[in-house]
């Protein structure tokens, strides 16, 4: 779908079918004879083919869609995609019996990728998180989170996020990042897990602020890493900084990490496994969209599921998402991760393709721009070939993608 736009950036893809996801509209926000129009990349016409206004179309290259599907470009808004080396070793250990904190406690997990990274170039991180992103983006994926957390100093936390911004410049994908220092205690801190809260709400924080090289702050609320206090402290520093934050939490053990984001106004809310009715509550009331992330809960076997009851009766709005990682999600599918959060945790077709659209836009502070198929918003498209959309969360291990438009190239 290559070739020069036509007059004044125009593009418009006709004889579609549309799964608008707009907010409000009943289910997917189906149009069955639908038209796309874009202008400079930014979508100026979606709905019915035969309402477009003449405008919209006149001098625009036209691109018959052949009644394919057309969805918002996919968003997947919670990856760790930026490390060096795998961790298949430990994945042997666990099949061998280990659980995931005994190989965390033993000196492997987290803790064996910070060493990887801090001896990785810039360059080098780069070159192996391509793939990643690649796998990623064959499947329609246009908008990408990537979080530090593998370089627990301010230098290499800033080179992880500088890397991360870098994949921008090689690859047509818009990349958010998230600082999450706060994500396990490095060995230099030999087990004094305060003093290393100083060190990242001190130092590496405001660095990371200084050079604009993060988006949002993250950190990791567990028995295994950080207290829900020694976390308040790294949000208060984030809200200062003017950095909106996130949590990963409850997802081990029920340590109040949801209702902790609530209180800070957090974006998201993610894994959740062990989160309660108030912690639901809470996440309703603040607008914490709660991301679920099925990967990691396969991967590490774990067996009690997120309360996706609880936040459909509180409201909750649920975004899903890889946790692409090397320790608990090698997982660079993000229609296989749809496909398990239908299949592990219930969640129906709409609210899948939701998760991985509209609602992962806005767990990023992005749904002004993307993650529906509206006017205003840029022109981010996934084009199937496909009968239906249920196919996009029923397959595994199928890519029916069609065509990738990221701002309307
Ligand atoms: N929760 C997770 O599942 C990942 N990080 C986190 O806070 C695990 C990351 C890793 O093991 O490398
Ligand atoms: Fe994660």
């Amino acid at each position: 779908m290559g070739g020069a736009n036509g007059k004044s950036g125009l593009r418009v893809w006709r004889n579609a079918r549309l799964a608008t996801m707009a907010e409000g509209a009943a289910g997917l926000g189906i149009v069955e004879k639908g038209a796309i129009a874009a202008r400079d990349g930014l979508i100026i016409y979606a709905g019915l083919e035969a309402g477009m206004p003449a405008a919209a179309g006149q001098g625009a290259e036209t691109i018959d869609c052949e009644r394919r599907w057309i969805t918002p470009g996919l968003i997947d808004c919670h990856t760790h995609l930026v490390y060096a080396g795998n961790r298949a070793n430990e994945f042997e250990m666990r099949l061998a019996g280990a659980t995931y904190e005994e190989v965390a406690r033993a000196g492997g997990g987290i803790v064996s990728s910070v060493k990887s990274l801090r001896a990785a170039s810039e360059d080098q991180l780069i070159a192996e998180t391509l793939p990643r992103l690649d796998a990623l983006m064959a499947e329609g994926v246009t908008t990408v989170e990537v979080k530090s957390g593998y370089g627990l100093d301010a230098d290499n936390e800033k080179k992880s996020l500088r890397a991360a911004r870098r994949l921008a410049d090689e690859r047509p994908v818009t990349i958010r990042t998230t600082c999450l220092a706060a994500h396990a205690l490095p060995p230099e801190a030999k087990g004094d897990k305060d003093a290393f809260i100083d060190l990242v709400a001190g130092a590496i924080l405001p660095e990371v602020a200084a050079e604009k090289l993060a988006d949002a702050v993250d950190g990791f609320c567990e028995g295994i890493a950080f207290s829900p206090e020694q976390m308040a402290r790294v949000f208060d520093k984030a809200k200062a900084l003017g950095l909106p934050v996130k949590l990963h939490a409850d997802q081990l053990s029920n340590l109040h990490g949801a209702a902790l984001a609530a209180r800070y106004g957090a974006l998201s809310a993610d894994h959740l496994e062990y989160t309660d009715e108030e912690g639901a509550g809470a996440m309703a009331k603040a607008g914490t969209v709660a991301t679920i992330l099925p990967g990691a809960y396969y991967f590490i076997r774990e067996t009690k599921k997120p309360p996706v009851d609880l936040f459909r009766r509180h409201g909750v709005k649920m975004a899903v998402a890889t946790d692409s990682n090397p320790g608990t999600s090698p997982l660079t599918s993000l229609l296989l991760t749809m496909n398990m959060a239908a299949t592990l945790f219930g969640m129906t077709v709409d609210e899948c393709l939701a998760g991985v659209t509209r609602e992962a836009a806005r767990a990023l502070g992005l749904l002004g721009q993307t993650g529906t198929l509206e006017a205003g918003k840029s022109a981010d498209l996934a084009i199937w070939d496909i009968e239906r959309p249920a196919e996009l969360v029923y397959r595994m291990g199928f890519n029916p993608l069609h065509a990738r438009i990221w701002r309307g190239q």
